[in-house]
């Protein structure tokens, strides 16, 4: 396979003005004719279109039917030679065949329960019909299609609608990969909205006949996506139509082609009996973030794959924003940073390191990443603190308008800061072009009422990049006095160097720092022995509620940890544990993310960093042993938490019931291990919403004294849900989540053998795997079996769905971190995988890159 390269980009040579494309639906022969009128840019260029699994029937230039020896064909694509083609605009016409009901692989046009779907990011078009398919070609197309219905939708605004026959006309040029179309037998959830310049747009969410009593929640929060980009950035929508479509098998969450948005129905779909607080919260944060692509995405676009995250990263940066404003700002900050250490870190620590804009790939479909998304968010944040709130607006609106209808580049994004604020930030473009989480190294001193903070950052090498000169980092810091208060208001600090000091004066005594305040850059902090904060204080006082959290969770790090190598339960931490559940005035959903004790993973990569390898039962017992201990200390307060926080009436998913319940049920996860399950049992048997009820669930399986009381409820819940296929993802990834590590093997060879163990679908396949694998313990199990059980199933994806197996073969990244024998066992799976015969390029990049 081919290495591409961000060095090697070159402008396509022709310009396409108009794509008329003609579709026969067929579930075996689609016959597809395209149209397309083409100017050269220059003299004697060959025309290269990809293309692959495409039967050609027809190909004509002008109307001339070519000859065999005018072009050439090989898997990827066709060549038409230079002296084939007019050296004026002309007519390339092609007519070609593919079998959508043979399509497993979910890319280009396919079939998902008899309805007939696309996904075309980022080279799936190429698989519909032959056409240049790279994101700095931009077009208009319109779109006939006919064979199938009685619903034919596509993109932009319908012109013809008939029986069996559509037309659609999207007026706004772009490139292949926002293509889109759908047919089959589908209802509408429908509304509308009028924009601010008074324009009536038709809203439609489509689903398969009985689902659209689940739409409403993602038609307001649709509404809700439209108002806030006009008020908060200006953006208009801009046509009459926007269309919604849900599909059960989808690669990803969704995708924001242009006004037709495919959705995985997964994150469409919610009633309180099916979802959850965090689904209602996820759809949500979907639905505007496919919405935002409109403006950054759709109408600024990338020039090539190497800059996804031009896109990406600003419209998840959008997102978490609009979240943020919808719900309480300071829990989705502290939950993005939890993700982002999760998976970011995680990757950024690993062998698959990368630039958030890489300059190499094989399948560009491996870097739809947590660097690409996450941390290319947070590069946008940081942006806005350089310039401040109206230089990131000024700079936006720039962006918008110089950029309107292009395809482009980390350097025009960047380009727009620097013109409107009148800054330098060649040295900041290093967040884009080096891969890896610098940390910062703290030392303070104080003398004659003046404080001094001394910082030094470090970037470990990655993969590809050993050297690491020093970023442009933007570190917010507050100073405490020592009975709490702030002394300043929060400073965004600049660091450019290696090492960097920064002076404070005039103080009566030494404060307290509190350094990252809203985690305002993407690192690692340590702190040297003598300016170790006292954290007990931080999470008592700190007036930022972002590293009042985190002080919490370092306390709690530091205490497992110290637990998992033979330490005993930090009295400390325990004490301040009960002062948070005092605290009337916190807010709950706050409170509960402070209950939260630290994930396995982390436990384990806190380990690794610390210089020993991890022993994943010794991790498991010591966050069940520190669970168990802040039960016994704390029994009575959280059983009175407990039935505080019960929300009556009808269920609603609002921040605050949805707030109250997450604290309950933070409180219930610890007392469970201590009443043998007897809690969440009853509340299981009462529940009237997803929320409690999987939670209950999870805990019965986790802390059910014997078989009986998980069993019990895993019968119960399977019964009742057999028929609904959400919820049913849920009830095979809960249970495997939440069993015992020596149980959680044999419980995944079960559930294998399931009826209802659709592998092939998308959702199910990463249910029971993403389930196993986050069972820490259960998967790095001492035998490898955990291991070639997993292998096993990435090798049987592979053939038929690449893109999801090569996502999910990612539970291997970290197999450095373990001891010589867990690294042998990892190594030998994922050589087994590399060696086999046939393997995917996206699966073999992979492996490739984890082998190192
Ligand atoms: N559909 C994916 C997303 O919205 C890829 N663009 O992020
Ligand atoms: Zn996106």
């Amino acid at each position: 396979t081919v290495t591409k390269l961000l060095s090697e980009y070159q402008p396509f040579p022709f310009d396409l003005e108009m794509v008329r494309l003609d579709f026969q639906l067929d579930p075996k022969a689609t016959q597809v004719r395209a149209r397309i009128s083409m100017r050269p840019l220059r003299a004697a260029a060959p025309l290269e279109l990809d293309g692959e699994g495409l039967v050609l029937r027809k190909i004509s230039v002008d109307g001339r039917v070519l000859a065999r020896t005018e072009y050439s064909q090989s898997d990827t694509g066709l060549v038409i030679h230079a002296a084939a083609l007019p050296a004026q605009p002309f007519m390339l016409e092609t007519e070609v065949e593919i079998a959508p009901a043979s399509n497993t692989a979910l890319e280009g046009l396919y079939m998902s329960k008899g309805m007939y779907c696309t996904q075309c990011e980022a080279e799936g078009f190429r698989k519909i019909t032959y056409y240049p398919d790279r994101p700095d070609v931009m077009a208009r197309f319109h779109v006939t299609v006919s064979g199938a219905g009685p619903v034919l939708l596509s993109n932009g605004n319908p012109v013809v609608q008939e029986a069996g026959r559509a037309e659609w006309l999207d007026p706004w040029p772009k490139p292949a990969y926002l293509f889109a179309l759908v047919a089959g037998d589908l209802v509408a959830h429908s509304g509308s909205f009028t924009t601010m310049s008074g324009r009536a747009v038709a809203l439609n969410i489509w689903v398969r006949a009985g689902d659209e009593t689940r739409c409403g929640f993602a038609l307001e929060a649709l509404k809700r996506s439209m108002t806030w980009d006009e008020q908060v950035y200006g953006r208009e929508y801009d046509l009459d139509i926007f269309n919604i479509v849900a599909v059960d098998d989808f690669n990803m969450g969704a995708m924001e082609n242009k006004g037709l948005n495919i959705f995985n129905s997964k994150w469409v779909l919610a009633s309180p009996e099916t979802a959850t607080d965090g689904d209602y919260e996820r759809i949500e944060g979907i639905i505007a973030h496919e919405y935002f692509h409109n403006w950054t995405g759709n109408r600024i676009t990338c020039r090539d794959w190497f800059q996804l995250c031009l896109k990406e990263g600003l419209t998840v940066y959008r997102d978490q924003n609009f979240t943020a404003d919808m719900r309480l700002g300071p829990v989705k900050r502290i939950e993005d940073v939890m993700a982002l250490r999760a998976r970011q870190f995680r990757e950024d620590r690993g062998p698959l390191a990368h630039p958030p804009r890489p300059d190499n790939y094989k399948e560009i479909n491996n870097f739809y990443t947590a660097t690409v998304y996450e941390k290319g968010a947070e590069i946008v944040g940081m942006l806005r603190h350089l310039v401040g709130e109206e230089g990131y607006r000024a700079a936006l609106d720039l962006y918008f308008e110089r950029h309107d209808g292009q395809a482009c580049t980390i350097e025009d994004w960047l380009q727009v800061f620097e013109d409107s604020s009148g800054r330098d930030l060649r040295q900041f473009k290093r967040w884009y072009t080096d891969a890896g989480t610098p940390r910062l190294t703290i030392t303070d001193s104080f003398k004659n009422g003046t404080y001094t903070l001394d910082f030094e950052q470090k970037t470990v090498p990655t993969p590809g990049q050993d050297d690491k000169p020093p970023r442009h980092i933007p570190i917010a810091v507050g100073l405490l006095s020592p009975q709490g208060r702030d002394l300043i208001e929060t400073t965004i600090l600049e660091m450019t160097e290696a090492r960097q000091s920064f002076v404070f004066e005039g103080l009566a005594e030494r404060p307290v720092p509190s350094i990252l305040r809203g985690f305002s850059a993407p690192v690692e902090l340590d702190f040297a022995p003598e300016a170790a904060p006292d954290l007990a204080f931080l999470l008592a006082h700190d007036s930022d509620p972002f590293n009042r959290w985190d002080a919490g969770g370092r306390l709690a790090l530091q205490t497992v940890v110290a637990m998992a190598q033979g330490g005993a339960v930090d009295p400390s931490y325990s004490a301040a544990i009960g002062a948070l559940l005092k605290d009337g005035a916190a807010d709950p959903a706050f409170s509960a993310l402070c209950l939260h004790l630290p994930a396995q993973d982390q436990i384990a990569q806190a380990l690794h960093e610390a210089g020993k390898s991890p022993d994943p039962e010794a991790i498991y017992q010591a966050r069940e042993t520190l669970a168990q201990a802040l039960a016994m200390a704390h029994e009575a307060a959280l059983s009175e938490l407990y039935e505080a926080m019960a929300v009556t009436g009808p269920y609603r998913p609002d921040p605050e019931p949805a707030g109250r319940r997450s604290l309950r049920l933070a409180t219930l996860s610890l007392l469970s291990r201590i009443d043998g399950g007897a809690r969440a049992r009853t509340l299981f048997d009462a529940a009237d919403n997803m929320t409690e009820s999987l939670a209950a669930l999870g805990l019965c399986v986790s802390a059910g004294v014997g078989v009986g009381v998980g069993e019990a409820a895993l019968a119960q819940f399977r019964a009742r849900w057999q028929g609904d296929r959400l919820v049913m993802d849920k009830w095979f990834n809960t249970q495997l989540i939440a069993s015992k590590p020596d149980q959680a093997l044999s419980r995944a060879q079960s559930l294998v053998q399931d009826p209802l163990y659709d592998w092939k679908n998308p959702n199910r396949f990463r249910s029971l795997m993403a389930g196993f694998s986050a069972n820490h313990a259960g998967f790095h199990r001492q035998d490898g079996e955990g291991y070639r059980f997993y292998a096993d199933w990435l090798l049987r994806l592979d053939p038929l769905n690449p893109q999801v197996a090569a996502r999910m073969s990612t539970a291997f990244e970290t197999w450095a971190r373990y001891d010589l024998q867990r690294q042998s066992l990892m190594r030998a799976q994922l050589m087994r995988i590399a060696q086999t015969e046939g393997l995917s390029r996206d699966l073999s990049e992979m492996t490739a890159r984890m082998l190192g």
